[in-house]
């Protein structure tokens, strides 16, 4: 990544569309946006309707221009909006190129951003997280960490930190004098307050890994209990077989459903058996040889479900499968064929796969499950990174907290240790492999 290049790239899809955007930013932009309008461009920072002449070809564009240090990138930067015609753009692109920029990398744009000291870390992290958020509650989440919400809460927590080490040292530096700077009961009440601080943080936040992946949820429940009909109901077309013969689902299915805020992935697995309803194991007999692999797979899948969802048949009276935990949901299925010998279960979600009875609320229920509670707020989203930080930070503090009757050059190293894994967070001392970690993250153009 060198920053003394100019370099281009798309900043918006290249399809027929009303407009495409084509960026442009380092120090010869505005010189190169000069040589492809036809007439005098303003001076930055402005927009102007002008015209481009790109080998023989002349067109309308709009041009805004950007001067250093006030862009996106810190640097001079340059955004055509070209006629929605994808020839036309790569021309455009490859005109320029010629001219003597450069494409740039995946992430370039924000990592200039981020060199040139216009966001940190975080920030440039939550613009990636906005690019591949894929439900509204990652969206919010990106939202908050690009707006710098994760620094403005780690800034005190720095502080405090940084303020208790000062202390410390100070009393080091004096330590033949007869004044105390800091007592160990009050180094002990700072240290403690920046971990609550900390500890705070990590139960506000969403972890995004967590919520960066499809949520996976697994339809358990015992043969023809009607899970391959309610995936295909939700699914909205025929994913599975469907038949009254008890043990039709063999493998492991699934399929994208998409509820209110985003989209999970149902997996479809053979009906459970209670363990003495297997067939007797003979390793010659094919059959009980698939029997047995159809059961291990779906108590795999179960497993390893993020979310479990336990299927009973209204009309059976039967006892629920083994499961390897405690569903989260569980829900009667055939609602249609409900008689009232079946007593009352109106504490159970009654759907019908057949008639869509219930339906909705299924689907209410499992957005729930998928995204949390509607009116929970919008978290943080932390990711990997941030989180083994603010971990580090907390065992130095932990350490720090056991030192503070003992040598105060002990105490002081345990600070610092804090202090620089709470800096890593921003930004602020960062090694190379991390930053480009982060910004591989990114696509081309942003
Ligand atoms: N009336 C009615 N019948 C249903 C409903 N859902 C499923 N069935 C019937 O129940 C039988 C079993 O349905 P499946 O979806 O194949 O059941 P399954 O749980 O996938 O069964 P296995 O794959 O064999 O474990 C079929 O005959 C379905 O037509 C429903 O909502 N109403
Ligand atoms: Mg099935």
């Amino acid at each position: 990544m060198n920053s003394g290049d100019t370099i281009a790239a798309f900043s918006s899809p290249v399809a027929p569309a009303a407009r495409i955007i084509l960026r442009l930013s380092g120090p010869e932009a505005i010189e190169l946006a000069g040589r492809l309008s036809e007439g005098e461009l303003p001076e930055p920072p402005s927009a102007a309707r002008g015209r481009l002449g790109v080998n023989e070809l002349r067109f309308p564009a709009w041009i805004y221009l950007f001067g250093a240090p006030r862009s996106y990138t810190g640097e001079d930067l340059v955004e055509f909006h070209l006629p929605g015609n994808p020839l036309l753009a790569q021309m455009t692109l490859q005109y320029l190129l010629r001219l003597g920029a450069r494409l740039a990398d995946a992430g370039e744009f924000t990592a200039r951003a981020y060199f040139n000291g216009r966001i940190d870390l975080t920030e440039a992290e939550g613009i990636a997280a906005t690019i591949h958020a894929s439900n509204q509650q990652e969206l919010s989440a990106a939202r908050q960490l690009m707006a710098g919400e994760l620094s403005r809460r780690v800034e005190p927590v720095i502080d405090e930190v940084a303020q208790t080490l000062a202390l410390v040292e100070a009393g080091i530096d004096f330590s033949d004098e007869d004044v105390s700077f800091l007592s160990p009961a009050q180094a002990s009440e700072r240290i403690a307050k920046a971990d609550r601080a900390l500890e705070d943080l990590l139960r506000d936040s969403a972890r995004f890994e967590r919520l960066s992946h499809e949520p996976t949820f697994v339809l358990v429940g015992r043969p023809n209990a009607g899970k391959s009909a309610l995936l295909n109901a939700l699914a909205g077309h025929e994913r599975a077989i469907v038949s009254p013969v008890a043990g039709t689902t063999r493998d492991v299915l699934s399929a994208p459903i998409t509820l209110a805020r985003g989209v999970i992935r149902l997996i479809d697995v053979a009906g459970l058996e209670h363990a003495d309803e297997l067939p007797e194991q003979s390793a010659a007999d094919p059959q009980a040889h698939i029997h047995r692999q159809m059961q291990d797979h779906a108590r795999r899948a179960a497993q390893s479900a993020d979310r479990l969802v336990l299927l009973r048949d209204i009309t059976q009276n039967e006892a629920d499968p083994m499961l390897p935990r405690k569903p989260d949901l569980v829900v009667l299925s055939k609602a249609d064929l409900n008689d009232s010998a079946c007593g009352s279960r109106d504490s159970y979600l009654a759907v019908s796969a057949r008639t869509g009875d219930g339906m909705d609320k299924l689907r209410a229920a499992l957005d729930e499950l998928a995204f949390g509670a509607t009116a929970s707020s919008a978290k943080l989203a932390l990711n990997a990174r941030h989180v083994q930080a603010i971990e580090e930070a907390r065992i130095a503090l932990a350490h720090a907290a056991n030192q503070t009757s003992a040598t105060p050059e002990l105490l002081a190293m345990e600070l610092r240790e804090a202090l620089d894994a709470l800096g890593r967070i921003a930004g602020r001392v960062t090694p190379d492999d991390v930053l480009g970690r982060v910004f591989s993250t990114f696509c081309i153009g942003k």
